[in-house]
């Protein structure tokens, strides 16, 4: 009895979840103002207390007053975000029947009330597509010149005025692309509306917010699609530790792992009689199993201590809860539930005494610590923290591994069961690629012709801006849903999916059901814009691809279920896996001789990262789309 009651003090330190807010973007508060003014406001008052470096703090701020810009142009449109807006009225009845379905349960109630607003923000966001397709079919160069108007107003320095210009030009060629391209326009807003495979930032609700860091939990994938029940039993969260943040003792009723995406910090698991600690840093990979008391401090004073997370839950499939032992008020510690005289009984103390100890926190699930206290909770990771007994159970460097494949356009880094056990246990394979800028060379002869145009300042900007998005080539998994949480960087995700074409078909009634008819099978392109603190599907047989926005890396680390027996077979490239066919089954199935089909298969000499479609658009015509560009304005 005396050595149960000790242990259960020892397990006293207790405690909850994680998860983040990559960005300091929005939080999906309560008190969200109505007010456009009022918001953004107050989403700059975050930027300036949630990114500590400069850079961070402006590009935050950028990104509320992008999504001013936004609203603004939004309830410019008439029909459209006022109060006979069928949208907004949806929104409006699902927020109320959260307010009826957990009347008692804060947490249930925001997080109900979280997706409610990702539906609402995707319905606006579909018809905002088309919106735009059409505006920009009446003349893409003045909005151009407007765009880049509005950058010398608003950038307060020369630095800012680049990346304003840069986004501007993005956005025309964008436009000029999708006006080459109906039917491509056409795809993309059909699917934009429901796309089951991508989630934004805004999909991400808050389980722990204060001023010095957040954890946000995506929401539950079988709530999103149907087509999403083979991962409905996986979770994802991303906690962000500010500074000499700390995260208060928990534990949680899931299988957790976790992956190191910036920053260096101290995390340290206890479970039974025994503690480990370890040190971590970018690239590592740690698990935490259900149940162990977590904590863990960002050990440094500038940079911000972000983890990705994928929980596992053990209990009820797709669902799990955090338990506080450790805390007061707020974290609310679960001791004080428990009957009055139970709880003195067990702590063979007085009642006053314990609601001392239980009444004083109130600070939240992230708290800051001292230089000493982080010195401290540093030195006993340095101490030796591993498990006093059995195997050694501390991280995985996911990034010090040979690359799977390494070039000037990027590297691709794995680790399955035989780096890492746990990931074993739980058929797991973790993965992370950079797609690295690659400079173009700005040898390029131009045609002499062209050298007597006078171009303006902005062509030498164009030069400045040579860094081409290469791509991940076409492939498939054979078993493994892909989770692919976006790091760094921006892009898009392609993606092939017959289920989604299947849906269309029958709800579009006849319309195009010849054709669908003769082809027998219909695929749907599926894309998804990905920038940071965004999360694509990849699900298994889908051919897909990942395409890097020119000049920025893309960085993106991916957990792969069911890793075990997973095959990945490229579909173009080197590697192509439709090389193999034989002779005969390349006439059969093309209907076209061998030779001419393998000269197709043979003609991309790369491999696995590639030259994305920009780049090689410029490789075959090197000057033209600079020169339509440069034209527009002379
Ligand atoms: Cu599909």
């Amino acid at each position: 009895m005396v050595a149960k009651s000790e242990a259960f003090l020892l397990c006293l330190t207790v405690l909850v979840l994680s998860a983040t807010v990559v960005l300091g973007y929005r939080g999906l508060g309560v008190d969200n103002p109505q007010d456009p003014e009022q918001r953004l406001q107050q989403c700059r008052q975050q930027c300036q207390q949630q990114q500590r470096g400069q850079e961070q703090r402006i590009q935050c701020q950028h990104r509320c007053e992008d999504r001013y810009q936004e609203e603004m142009r939004e309830r410019g449109r008439p029909g459209q975000g006022g109060d006979d807006d069928p949208a907004r009225r949806r929104f409006d009845d699902c927020r109320q029947r959260c307010g009826h379905q957990h009347p008692h349960d804060e947490q249930q109630r925001r997080q109900c009330e979280s997706r409610c607003e990702a539906q609402y923000e995707e319905e606006r966001r579909g018809r905002r597509e088309v919106a735009v397709g059409v505006q920009t079919h009446e003349d893409p160069e003045r909005r151009y010149r407007q765009c880049r108007q509005e950058c010398t107003q608003r950038a307060q320095d020369k630095r800012q005025l680049q990346q304003c210009e840069h986004r501007c030009e993005e956005e025309y060629k964008e436009q000029r692309h999708r006006e080459g391209n109906p039917r491509q326009k056409k795809e993309e807003t059909t699917t934009g509306e429901r796309n089951p495979y991508f989630f934004d930032r805004d999909s991400f609700y808050e389980q722990v917010r204060t001023e010095h860091g957040h954890v946000m939990v995506l929401e539950n994938f079988l709530e999103k699609s149907e087509f999403l029940l083979g991962i409905a039993n996986y979770r994802i969260a991303i906690v962000g530790l500010n500074p000499r943040a700390f995260l208060v003792p928990h534990h949680l009723d899931a299988d957790a792992i976790y992956y190191v995406a910036r920053g260096c910090g101290v995390l340290t698991l206890v479970c039974e009689e025994k503690k480990e600690t370890h040190e971590l840093r970018r690239g590592d990979i740690l698990e935490a199993p259900a149940g162990a008391i977590i904590y863990m401090i960002n050990k440094d004073s500038n940079e911000e201590f972000l983890l990705i997370k994928l929980l596992h839950p053990v209990s009820t499939p797709g669902r799990f809860e955090v338990f506080y032992g450790a805390g007061g008020q707020n974290p609310k510690s679960f001791f004080p539930s428990f009957s009055d005289e139970i709880l003195e009984a067990a702590f063979n103390t007085r009642r006053d005494r314990l609601s001392r100890i239980f009444g004083q926190q109130r600070k939240g699930g992230i708290v800051e610590a001292s230089e000493e206290q982080v010195r401290a909770l540093s030195r006993h990771a340095s101490e030796g923290g591993q498990w006093p007994f059995g195997e050694s159970k501390g991280p995985f460097n996911l990034l010090e591994k040979r690359p799977i494949y390494s070039s000037r356009r990027g590297q691709m880094h794995e680790a399955d069961g035989d780096d890492y056990r746990p990931l074993k246990q739980l058929d797991l394979r973790v993965s992370h690629f950079n797609l690295t800028e690659v400079y173009m060379s700005y040898a390029d002869p131009v045609p002499r012709a062209y050298h007597g145009h006078s171009f303006s300042p902005w062509w030498g900007m164009m030069l400045g801006s040579l860094l081409q998005g290469s791509m991940v080539a076409p492939f498939y998994d054979s078993r493994s849903t892909k989770i692919a949480v976006i790091l760094e960087g921006s892009g898009y995700v392609e993606t092939i999916c017959p289920h989604l074409s299947e849906r269309g078909r029958s709800r579009e009634e006849g319309g195009e059901r010849h054709e669908g008819r003769e082809g027998g099978q219909r695929y749907q392109k599926v894309r998804s814009q990905v920038s940071r603190g965004t999360v694509a599907i990849i699900p298994p047989g889908h051919p897909s691809v990942t395409v890097a926005s020119r000049g920025r890396n893309l960085e993106v680390v991916c957990f792969e279920i069911r890793a075990e027996r997973n095959v990945r077979n490229f579909l173009a490239g080197r590697n192509n896996v439709l090389k193999q066919l034989d002779r005969e089954a390349k006439e059969l199935a093309f209907d076209m001789p061998a030779r001419e089909v393998e000269e197709v298969l043979n003609a991309q000499g790369d491999q696995i990262i590639v030259a994305g479609p920009e780049e090689r658009e410029r490789r075959e015509r090197p000057l033209l789309p600079m020169l339509e560009i440069a034209e527009a304005f002379m």
